[in-house]
Order: C-alpha cells, then structure tokens, then sequence
C-alpha cells in the first residue's frame, strides 16, 4: 500500500517508520528531520530498535496515495486537508488529538475519512530518531455513515501488517470523547504545573484532573456518548499511571514555547458544553490559562 503521514512528528514518525516495515511509505514533516530521513532514514528506538527508509519531503501537495495517516496538531488539520485534497488520495485516517479533526477533513475531501485512536507514546529524540515509548495499541473506525466497515477492516490489516496492534470499532464518536475526557483531564494539568504524567495520579493534582474529566465526560453524555464519571475518573487514572514517565504533548508544547491543542480538547469540551446548554466551568478555566499563556509567549491565535 503507498501511504502517506502528514505530520511527521514524534507520534507521524513513528507510526510512519513502523508502516515503513510492510509498504511504501513517504513522510510529510518539516526540516531538519525529514533531511535527516532522507539523508540516513529513520531510527526508532525503544520498545524495539529498527532503522526504516521512508521517503520524506516538507511538501505534500499534489501526493497521491492508497492512504493518508494525519498525524498534525489539531490547529493545522485544515491546512493538511486543502494540501490533501489537491492529491489523489483513497483513504484519510485522522491520529490526532482533540475533536474536530475529522469534521475538518471531511469538509475537504471526498475520500472515505477514519477517525482513529492510539495508546503508543513516541518523542522525537532528534532529528531522523524517534524513541518508542510504550506499548500501545491502535482503533480505527467510519467516520460519516458512507465511510464502510470494509474501508476500515482494510486500514486495520495494513496497520497489523506493519506489527502496530489494531482493532475496528463501529463507534468512532464514542472512541473519540474516551480520548478527549483523558486528554482533557491530563494534558492542561500536566503543562501547567510542569510535571510528567504520574503526577496526576496522586494529589494535590489529582482531584483537578479528574474534575476536569468527569466534568467532560458529563458534556460526552448530553452528546450521546455513554461515558460515566466512574470511567472518567478510571481513565485519567489508568493512562496516568500507564505514560507516568512521560510528558503530555501539551507540557512538551508549553516547555518549548509553542502553540497547544487546548483549542480542540478543553476548548472544545467547553465550547460543546455552551452548545448544548450545558456548563463546563472547570474546562473553561483551564482552557484559559492554558490561551493566556499563549498569547502572553505570542504563540496563541
Ligand atoms: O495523548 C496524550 C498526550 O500527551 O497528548 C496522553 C495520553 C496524555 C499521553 O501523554
């Protein structure tokens, strides 16, 4: 299969570099690391150390491919779709954090749009070196009613083929408010305070990261989704104590005096909320802060 990765950050890269393992792959990022990859290829390290030659370029425009895998901040989906749409692609699958990605591609393209999920931990170590954090696995499912189980089934077998554990689900919206009630709980915590994931496990940061959870699993709920604060709580909880070596992307993000997804994760939880005549003040607040401090670095929108 050609696949394309749009996005070719720590989690793009290695997602990329393992698919590179069964097909033809070609890596959309940025120099100096897509030099890096061209010049001498991919190494990952970590759970398990290969070296992979992917293509690489910084310009994906016009590409073609039996997949696209978009892996860019959730701030840059509408930027990737136009690029995309200009290509001849077959399928787009978003492997994003945040809500409203797959809308955005949607929009853009005529192709069948997965929305996806995963659970590996990857940092960019340097430019054409991504360490593997963890063990994880990978769920893809339809994202508008047309986009078929079939669509889907074939997107998994070129995933498992590449040695990435992947399963379908029939549900995307649910998969989608499951990640964001724990991006929402972990990652505004983890950036403000400045600590790895661990210590929203154990107070005193514990009871804001759950709150801000349950608060968003609530607006989950009036959406339609089934996700109880039980689980909420369960989930922070789990993946917390799962990544507790690790910093969220938003730590990294704020650590490196960049722009953060609070957009499409708490942002969206509140903005979800006011659209439904709900409130969701403690996602409000954290989302907030987290803007603030953007447009005080000159980072925000
Ligand atoms: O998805 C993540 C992120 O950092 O964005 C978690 C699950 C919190 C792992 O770090």
């Amino acid at each position: 299969m050609d696949v394309l990765v749009f996005g070719a950050g720590s989690l793009g890269s290695l997602v990329g570099g393992l698919l590179a393992t069964a097909h033809d792959v070609t890596l959309v990022g940025r120099d100096p690391h897509v030099e890096a990859v061209r010049d001498d290829g991919l190494r990952i390290s970590g759970v398990e150390t290969l070296e992979t030659l992917p293509a690489a370029t910084t310009d994906g425009s016009g590409a073609s491919a039996d997949l696209a895998v978009v892996t860019v901040k959730a701030y840059d989906t509408a930027t990737a779709a136009h690029t995309l749409a200009a290509g001849d692609i077959g399928v787009v699958c978003s492997l994003q954090n945040g809500m409203g990605n797959e809308n955005v591609l949607s929009d853009h393209l005529d192709a069948p749009v997965l929305a996806g999920a995963t659970t590996v931990g990857a940092r960019l170590e340097k430019p054409g070196h991504v360490r593997w954090l963890g063990h994880g696995t990978v769920t893809l499912g339809p994202w508008r009613p047309a986009d078929d189980v079939a669509t889907v089934e074939r997107v998994v077998e070129a995933f498992e083929a590449a040695g990435l554990d992947t399963d379908a689900t029939a549900d995307a919206r649910a998969l989608l408010w499951e990640k964001l009630v724990v991006n929402a709980g972990i990652n505004p915590v983890t950036a403000l305070a400045r600590v790895e994931n661990g210590a929203v496990a154990e107070p005193p940061l514990s009871d804001l990261a759950e709150t801000a959870a349950v608060e968003a699993a609530r607006i989950a709920r009036a959406d339609g989704v089934s996700l109880s604060a039980a689980e909420a709580r369960a989930a922070v909880e789990t993946v917390a104590r799962a990544t507790a070596r690790n910093r969220s992307s938003m730590h990294r993000d704020v650590a490196r005096g960049r722009r953060t997804e609070i957009g499409a994760i708490n942002g969206y939880v509140a903005e979800r909320a006011s659209h439904l005549d709900r409130s969701a003040p403690v996602n409000r607040a954290l989302t907030a802060l987290i803007r603030g401090w953007e447009v005080g670095v000159g980072v925000g929108d």
